[in-house]
């Protein structure tokens, strides 16, 4: 049988364990990618960690998140971040210069390279044929040292894509209907590999938005072939030498093969709060919007920004809607200005933003209350957009623009408008000036660490046994924004007693301050979770946070990847019901004890948790590798890290 691309790309780059999926495996990471939301505590990291230098081939860090200043703390945080990219050899990407994920497609990325990034989305490299995988910063800190990367081996699904997309369809389309048919949780360790004869019709940046929003299915990564649309893309970006043929092999074996139908494809969208709440738009018809926004790194490329004006030239924005348009780069911004589209936005009335994550990330543009949203970001989790009952639908740009004018949720099938074709561009405005190239003379360079920047803390090591209060017991698909919300807190990254009071502000405000009193009185905190906990963003904060708050484990249903990942690292155990239905024999406020549980762990032994409160025994399970195992009694990564070098 032959291989699947991942499997290619996963086995020249494979450095521990074997190619079987479900075992743990050690790769070589190529390039990484940060951005400033997470950056700061990955570069505090390389540093508590005694590296000295970075070891990839290439490594950015962007400044996209945290762009909108108020008070000292994001201007703190990024001129740290530029002296710290000055002195280990990171290139340094400044804010206005776009959206990490759209800029490193542009720029940077190479087929068949691993991409390692502390962001969720950093699978939009797949779109140009990477194994590019979102991860925790800490895990992003080892890879720049120069250390392997752990996942578990994915299972490989080969989405066999047929026909085209009719007019008016898209991309955005395309994996919304992924997400309706493997929905939001379930797909852990999984890789989806398009492939088939309908690659072809997809251009580079449809590509992107497809593996962008993979990520919501919670797989690993997602990947596309590198082909001839692949080598005009780097071509127009003038990188045609960094293009490689790259596919699977034809005889390929897969552990599922799903046949999608480009042409029987519909408009689409996600309603709240989830993005895998797929609705029909042509079903919506006649509801009230109050914003539209086109953008994040989804759906932002000169190609969707050029369509859009021509959708809107000419035409107003409805009276009732605010239309906010974020280009995805800098790049995308020049040359719609050169173009003229820029000119046909303004015209309509659409409103300017910068070229960041921005409203995506719900640090400006929040709805009014009980506002309806369409945006062409790809996740609408209840209250990311800074409006607690705002209603989040997630959208094409063609749906985006076409019911700015109406004000309505509209199908522009049938809005009467010529659809706008838009070629691809053959030669892309390269302009690299606002990318801070290092220079062996920055080695000595004094890193700048104004008061928002603080130390990352440690864990202690694993204890003998567990004791304490089920501080919170929340239900399934808590996401990372439950638990570490972003938005107007989001200033607070590089500090993390004071990032701590927010935890889980948008469920219980008061978890912070009770965790912090069981903490004193040498109580551990224990957070009980239904299924897929953690969907979402890397943010480690999310499990860094709660460590900082005493929180020791995580009995959960199911975790999520990424944040699987994240609770190792900070020496904090996810622990799972053996049987399901014993997550009602557990309450907030119960008192536990998990008794001998590094015994067990060494021994491979199944954990008990005895509810002290209800008089009950509950059996629990874990999956850790000995690698995993071994961070959890040291305390977590960073001090594993330290004692292996
Ligand atoms: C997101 O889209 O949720 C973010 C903000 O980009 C996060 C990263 C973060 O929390 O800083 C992600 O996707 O990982
Ligand atoms: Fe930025 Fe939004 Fe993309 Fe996250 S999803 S990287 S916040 S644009």
């Amino acid at each position: 049988m032959g291989k699947s691309l991942t499997r290619k790309i996963l086995e020249t780059h494979l450095v521990t364990g074997e190619y079987i999926p479900g075992k743990e495996i050690g790769i070589k990471i190529d390039q990484t990618l940060t951005q400033d939301a997470t950056g700061t505590m990955a570069y505090l990291q390389f540093e508590a960690m005694g590296l000295k230098q970075v070891k990839t081939e290439l490594s950015v860090s962007y400044v996209d998140h945290n762009t909108i200043h108020v008070g000292f703390e994001n201007a703190d945080d990024h001129k740290y971040l530029q002296t710290v990219a000055a002195k280990y050899g990171i290139i340094y990407s400044k804010a206005g210069n776009g959206i990490c994920h759209q800029v490193h497609l542009e720029r940077f990325g190479k087929p068949g390279k691993t991409l390692l990034g502390s962001d969720s989305h950093t699978p939009t490299g797949g779109g140009i044929g990477m194994i590019a995988i979102g991860a925790g910063g800490l895990d992003v800190a080892v890879a720049m040292g120069g250390g392997e990367f752990y996942l578990n081996c994915p299972k490989v699904y080969k989405i066999n894509l047929k026909g085209s997309l009719k007019s008016w369809v898209t991309a955005k389309d395309l994996v919304l209907k992924m997400l309706e048919m493997f929905t939001v949780k379930g797909n852990v360790d999984v890789v989806m590999e398009y492939s088939g004869p309908g690659v072809k019709s997809l251009t580079v940046p449809e590509r992107a938005t497809i593996t962008n929003m993979g990520a919501e299915m919670g797989v690993t990564t997602s990947i596309f072939p590198s082909d001839e649309e692949t080598k005009e893309f780097l071509k127009a970006q003038g990188r045609e030498a960094d293009w490689v043929e790259l596919k699977a092999d034809d005889n390929a074996e897969y552990d599922k093969v799903v046949d999608l139908d480009l042409d029987a494809l519909e408009p689409l969208a996600a309603a709240p709060h989830s993005p895998g709440n797929v609705v029909r738009v042509a079903d919506m018809k006649d509801m009230k919007v109050d914003q539209v926004m086109l953008g994040s790194c989804t759906n932002s490329s000169y190609k969707e920004i050029a369509t859009v004006a021509k959708i809107m030239k000419g035409k107003k924005v409805h009276p009732d809607v605010s239309f906010g348009v974020a280009p995805g780069s800098r790049q995308v911004l020049q040359m719609a200005t050169r173009d003229g589209y820029l000119g046909d936005l303004l015209d309509s009335g659409a409103r300017l933003l910068e070229a960041t994550c921005g409203f995506c990330i719900g640090n400006s543009q929040s709805p009014k209350s009980t506002g309806v949203s369409l945006r062409t970001s790809n996740r609408n989790f209840e209250g990311r957009s800074g409006t607690a009952d705002a209603q989040v639908y997630l959208v094409s740009p063609e749906v985006a623009a076409v019911s700015a004018i109406t004000g309505k949720l509209t199908d522009p099938r049938n809005a009467g408008i010529e659809y706008p074709n838009v070629s691809m561009p053959t030669k892309f405005l390269i302009d690299d000036s606002m990318f801070i190239f290092p220079k062996d003379a920055d080695k000595n360079i004094e890193i700048v660490r104004g008061p928002n920047i603080g130390t990352p803390p440690v864990n202690d090591k694993l204890s003998e046994q567990i004791a304490g209060i089920v501080g919170i017991k929340v239900g399934d698909k808590i996401t990372t924004d439950h638990i570490m919300p972003a938005g107007a807190r989001l200033k607070y990254r590089s500090n993390v007693p004071e990032y701590s009071k927010y935890v889980f502000e948008p469920i219980d405000k008061a978890f912070p301050t009770r965790a912090l009193e069981a903490k004193k009185k040498g109580l551990a905190t224990v957070i009980v979770a239904g299924e897929s906990y953690g969907q979402g963003s890397s943010r480690e904060h999310a499990a860094l946070c709660p460590m900082y708050l005493g929180v020791k484990a995580i009995v959960a249903k199911s975790v999520e990847r990424i944040h699987a990942a994240n609770l190792v690292n900070f020496g904090i155990i996810s622990l799972s019901f053996k049987n399901i239905a014993d997550y009602d024999k557990i309450d907030q406020g119960d008192e536990i004890e998990i008794p001998d549980i590094k015994k067990k762990l060494k021994n491979n032994e199944p954990v008990t948790l005895i509810n002290k409160t209800q008089n009950l025994k509950i059996e629990l399970t874990y999956n850790l590798s000995q690698r995993q195992k071994d961070i959890l009694y040291a305390g977590g990564l960073l001090p594993y890290t330290v004692k292996q070098n």
